[in-house]
């Protein structure tokens, strides 16, 4: 199985991502806390590098802390700060101080002037990363449409959040022919490639072996002496109507698993 996914739309977000790049002081890149390294984007990484940038590792209720905090050092730098969130319940002034503090030489430019800036940020990542709902977050209101799975927002938009701050959410972009396979299919795991593209029981079958090498204990537990996908269908007694072992329905059942943290907090970098 070879993941390409690029639709149309993520062409042309890029190249808005691009156009408005003028008008914003500050980068905002959510990153997926499950895979933080695989969920950069090279195109976006390449448009953001002028600019000062909040990595924000989004969804750490879902992933190993243990292992996400080991990679920081990717994301320290010059002009560069990170924040590990949840953005569905943590509350939005951790990010605000973060803005505040990346942009406090414009703030205080202004501030000699008289004049209150207004702070414009971008929030940019791959799709499902978590963009709208840290958009919602920092609104404090439900103003752009979430949803868990990938490619929910189809264009920008500039927002409110108050306090001097301006705010455009982006779609989830990813990038043409990812060479890397491998990071192709951490980013299907988590779902920010879209299902429908996918093959499931080889992805599954994928996933399984990084957990077994990985988190061998945590696929231990919730799936006693399982060696394959074929063996926990087993162990679920997952029949198709004709009788034979129902491996698709056991592969989705894995990753689901997997994406609930059913198996438990699991980063694969
Ligand atoms: N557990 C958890 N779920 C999150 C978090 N942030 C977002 N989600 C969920 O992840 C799913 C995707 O969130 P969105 O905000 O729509 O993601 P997006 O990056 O805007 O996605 P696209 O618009 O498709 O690129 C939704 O079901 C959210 O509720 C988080 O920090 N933790
Ligand atoms: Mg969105």
């Amino acid at each position: 199985m070879k993941i390409n996914w690029f639709p149309g739309h993520m062409h042309k977000a890029l190249k808005d991502i691009e156009n408005q790049l003028k008008k914003v002081d500050i980068i905002i890149y959510v990153l997926d806390a499950r895979i933080p390294l695989s969920s950069l984007n090279p195109s976006l990484t390449k448009i953001a590098e002028n600019k000062p940038i909040l990595f924000l590792i989004n969804k750490i209720d879902l992933a190993d802390e243990k292992r996400v905090k080991e990679l920081l050092g990717n994301f320290v730098g010059e002009g560069k700060d990170y924040l590990l969130f949840n953005s569905t319940s943590f509350k939005n002034d951790l990010v605000l101080n973060k803005i505040k503090n990346l942009a406090k030489g414009k703030i205080e430019k202004y501030k000699q002037k008289g004049i209150k800036a207004t702070i414009r940020v971008m929030v940019v990542g791959v799709p499902n990363s978590g963009k709208s709902s840290l958009v919602n977050n920092l609104c404090k209101k439900a103003k752009t449409v979430t949803g868990n799975r990938a490619g929910v927002t189809k264009c920008g938009q500039w927002l409110n959040v108050g306090d001097g701050i301006e705010i455009y959410d982006t779609p989830g972009t990813l990038y043409p022919n990812i060479e890397n396979q491998d990071i192709a299919k951490k980013l299907a795991f988590v779902g920010s490639v879209r299902d429908e593209v996918l093959e499931f029981i080889s992805l599954a079958e994928e996933l399984f072996a990084i957990i077994k090498e990985k988190y061998p204990a945590l696929l231990e537990k919730r799936y006693p002496n399982c060696e394959s996908i074929e063996d926990i269908a087993k162990l679920r007694k997952y029949v198709t109507n004709g009788g034979e072992i129902d491996l698709e329905r056991a592969s989705y059942s894995f990753v689901d698993d997997f994406r609930k943290t059913r198996i438990g907090k699991i980063t694969l970098d």
